[in-house]
């Protein structure tokens, strides 16, 4: 990988490259592992930035500069020891600036995180330790002075999801609406309760607040005894409802399946992880988490696979266009298996709600 190579020599680093290979699972960015020689050399992370989707670069670098240091900041006032580990920490170009642009391609680089580790799929343990970081994540950007743009504009906005699913569907850009039926006429029929959110918004209920916005399982680093070092994937940290986050990592952690699991008898909604989850969460957020945001967290977690199927069934529908696949039908597969989870999830419903209101004073 020679070129790639020489795109980390034109950040600041004085190491000697050894290697640079694939790593990790994302459907938007490449990202690489870069080896260094010698021992005690800090390894690296290689990013190509997919400014298709992410197309304000500056922005997108810029929030996360502003996040990192806010959170640096914050662990320093808290005397929190191994802050390396606890914060992403990225590398300027040799010209000082944030990202590397190749003429065509934009780039950024951090230090790899050392003994971390990401999964795939969580305990319960683990979902309450994840429950109390994001909650601490969000309450130390809680009070982040500088303002964050959009980096994807209304990302978690389910009425633009929604309006950008019909729009395919008018389109039907490669014929396959007819084969789809039944999952469109399902997701209509919930459309305007899962709109709740930006009703609430609307009316002055509901505050958007910085949040992650892509807080699957695999984007956060465990140390080998199961505590969490640090949030990664900063793309989309930008503001949104809390429900972003409390949701999105369910949607990953509290599923029995996998994401794109083709056998839908695999998929539930664990009601152990979410349990635990909720529990730290629940605590991490305890200083700033207003009664309506508390209330509609079981919302939250019906709304995540159901956006998801929604993004999922649009790209199906208009020829695969943003997610990576990895064979035709994969988005197809995707959206089967996002909807039978958010089938799950809406049975249990009430089994959340009586545990989020039994667990209101932690
Ligand atoms: C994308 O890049 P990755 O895999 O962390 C997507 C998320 C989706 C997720 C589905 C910018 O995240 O919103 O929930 O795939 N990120 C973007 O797995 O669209
Ligand atoms: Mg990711």
């Amino acid at each position: 990988m020679e070129n790639l190579r020489d795109i980390v020599l034109k950040f600041n680093i004085n190491n000697d490259i050894n290697d640079v290979k694939p790593l990790g699972e994302g459907l938007i960015n490449d990202t690489y592992k870069v080896y260094v020689k010698g021992q005690d050399n800090p390894q690296y992370v290689l990013q190509r930035i997919n400014n298709a989707i992410f197309q304000d670069v500056d922005m997108l670098q810029d929030n996360i500069e502003k996040v990192t240091n806010h959170i640096r900041m914050k662990l320093i006032e808290k005397n929190e020891t191994d802050i390396d580990r606890k914060v992403l920490n990225f590398i300027k170009t040799n010209e000082g600036k944030n990202y590397y642009f190749d003429g065509e391609k934009y780039w950024r680089l951090m230090v790899f995180i050392n003994d971390s580790y990401t999964y795939q799929a969580v305990t319960p343990e683990y979902s309450y330790t994840a429950g109390l970081a994001f909650g601490e994540f969000q309450s130390m950007i809680s009070d982040i002075k500088e303002n964050l743009g959009e980096t994807i504009p209304s990302f978690h906005n389910i009425e633009l999801r929604l309006n950008q699913l019909k729009e395919a569907v008018e389109k039907d850009a490669v014929g396959r609406v007819k084969e789809v039926r039944y999952y469109l006429d399902e997701i209509e029929k919930r459309a305007e309760a899962m709109c709740l959110g930006e009703q609430l918004y609307r009316e002055g209920k509901l505050p958007k607040r910085i949040c992650h916005c892509d807080t699957k399982v695999n984007n956060m680093l465990f140390d080998k005894d199961g505590n969490v070092l640090c949030v990664i994937d900063l793309d989309t940290v930008m503001p949104s409802f809390i429900f972003s986050d409390f949701g999105d990592f369910l949607r990953s952690a509290a599923n029995t399946g996998a994401e794109d699991d083709k056998n839908l008898d695999n998929i539930d909604f664990n009601m152990e992880i979410f349990k635990a989850f909720t529990k730290g969460y629940l605590e991490g957020t305890k200083s700033f988490l207003l009664p309506v945001e508390r209330e509609n967290l079981p919302y939250a977690a019906k709304l995540f696979p159901y956006m998801q199927t929604v993004r999922f069934l649009a790209d199906y529908i208009n020829g695969d266009t943003y997610y990576k696949i990895q064979y035709p039908e994969h988005n197809l597969v995707r959206t089967k298996a996002q909807w039978k989870l958010f089938e799950c999830a809406e049975k249990k419903e009430n089994e959340m709600k009586e545990f989020v209101d039994n667990n209101l004073n932690i």
